[in-house]
């Protein structure tokens, strides 16, 4: 068995038998009540699922393994410019130990060996018109591969549940792997006329990306360190998360659990988001007819778009009540790394303008922007301006933290998840009592 399964198998194994005797134990105990509130607004806040590998905080933001984003941008191994290598986080999410620079490197030349896509996977991509939406083909990508699911397999000959997990393991290296691959082919197909790039394996798992993206600039590796690192995991209630864990729980095997999710990531409220902000600085732009709109202009663009019965893509939040850290840090490596981009300063004159507007609505419960207020406008200038692709950027990086979640979950035995559901006839009664 390799360092990082052999590590993982030990934690799992203790935490297994602990959460046994704590269900068995304590397992009456009230730790929460329930609103009408929040079952008519979107479950709003109500504990009601196990995540191992982060944990939101509506102050600080998102702490992988008690980790905040300032604190692994310090901790974990991290490319030549310093930014965290997102290897090291699913290392840290896996087994809740900071990885030394030598186990990063092992897990590299892993996913590097295990990252051949099968040709059915191309020849399904192919069969599709090249304007279907990125998001569609990665989802359609990632079940064209379903048919190598080790789970799957092992499960038909008679799997027993106490080596779920290693099956389920297996699979998620595996699709982890291949992710970025997939992803580069969907992107090279749709917007470069399907001249694909192999892959480099002397680089690291981002630079690797990066390259088959078509780009082998230094600044643009450091950025997708960055990116694939912040967008993993935002603990278990966001939709996507949710949706593969919830698909997961029926013992679907991990290729149809992270495409179920990569659907909810479609989702302009949730990951679309990405695409959407930079869509609607486009147009404000072309509508303003000026590349370097003032704070005045952008707020009545912002009125206009609220007037008009829509979302400022890019703020708010169901969870977080401050500015979102995963903004903050992409913020802090335009400054660094990028001078004199008028849409970068349109995206930081955004938030000097969008949060009172939002606040003046009186509902907002987050006026502040979200981690895809600032992405897109780093991706045009390091020469991607394909915004309906962007979404799939946000997938790779989200199948680092939902699968080593879902590895946790089989790991320690998590049953069906099957919530309650209520009419309104039963909240019209629960509201008279
Ligand atoms: N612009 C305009 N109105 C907004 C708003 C925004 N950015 N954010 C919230 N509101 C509105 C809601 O639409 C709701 O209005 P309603 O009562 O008329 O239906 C009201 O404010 C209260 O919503 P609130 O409780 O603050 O927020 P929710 O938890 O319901 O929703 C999201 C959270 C993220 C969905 C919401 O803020 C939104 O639509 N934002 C824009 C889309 C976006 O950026 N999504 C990405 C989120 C995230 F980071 C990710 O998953 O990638």
């Amino acid at each position: 068995m390799d360092t990082l399964k052999q590590k993982f198998a030990d934690k799992a194994l203790s935490l297994y038998t602990e959460m046994r005797a704590i269900s068995k134990e304590s397992g009456d105990k009230v730790v929460a009540e329930v609103t009408l509130g929040q079952i008519m607004s979107g479950a709003r806040g109500i504990k009601m699922m196990q995540w191992e590998t982060s944990e939101l905080d509506a102050n600080v933001g998102i702490r992988f393994r008690g980790r905040s984003i300032p604190e692994i941008k310090q901790l974990l191994p991290s490319g030549p410019q310093g930014e965290p290598k997102p290897e090291g986080l699913f290392w840290l999410m896996l087994t809740g130990e900071v990885p030394t620079k030598e186990e990063v490197d092992q897990l590299t030349a892993d996913w590097h060996g295990r990252s051949e896509v099968p040709q059915q996977c191309y020849t399904v991509l192919d069969s599709l018109p090249a304007d279907t939406h990125p998001m569609t083909q990665f989802t359609i990508g990632i079940m064209a591969m379903q048919g190598d699911s080790i789970f799957d397999k092992r499960y038909a000959e008679g799997l027993s549940k106490s080596d779920y997990w290693d099956a389920v393991y297996e699979d998620s290296m595996n699709l982890i792997a291949r992710l970025p691959r997939v992803a580069a082919y969907i992107y090279r197909r749709a917007f470069k006329d399907g001249k694909h790039i192999e892959p480099d394996t002397s680089l690291d798992y981002s630079a690797n990306f990066a390259h088959m993206l078509g780009s082998d600039d230094k600044d643009f590796r450091s950025l997708m360190r960055l990116y694939l690192t912040i967008h993993a995991d935002h603990e278990g209630g966001n939709a996507s998360a949710h949706t593969v864990h919830l698909v997961a729980s029926t013992l679907a095997d991990p290729y149809r659990s992270l495409a179920a999710g990569m659907n909810a990531l479609a989702g302009p409220l949730h990951g679309l988001a990405n695409q959407e902000v930079i869509k609607w600085i486009f147009e404000m732009i072309d509508s303003l007819g000026t590349k370097t709109p003032s704070k005045e202009q952008i707020a009545t663009y912002v009125q206009q778009t609220l007037d008009e019965g829509k979302v400022i893509p890019g703020y708010g939040h169901a969870v977080l009540r401050e500015p979102d850290p995963r903004f903050t840090s992409q913020r802090r490596f335009a400054e660094q790394y990028i001078k004199d981009s008028d849409l970068i300063d349109t995206v930081w004159k955004i938030f000097d303008v969008v949060p009172p507007a939002l606040q003046a609505l009186g509902k907002v419960k987050n006026p502040w922007p979200n981690v895809d207020a600032h992405s897109g406008a780093l991706l045009v200038h390091y020469g991607f301006p394909e915004f309906s692709f962007y979404t799939v950027l946000f997938g790779v990086s989200r199948g680092l933290g939902v699968l080593a979640a879902g590895i946790w979950s089989r790991a320690l035995g998590m049953p069906l998840e099957r919530p309650k559901s209520v009419t309104s006839d039963w909240i019209k009664a629960q509201a008279k009592k």
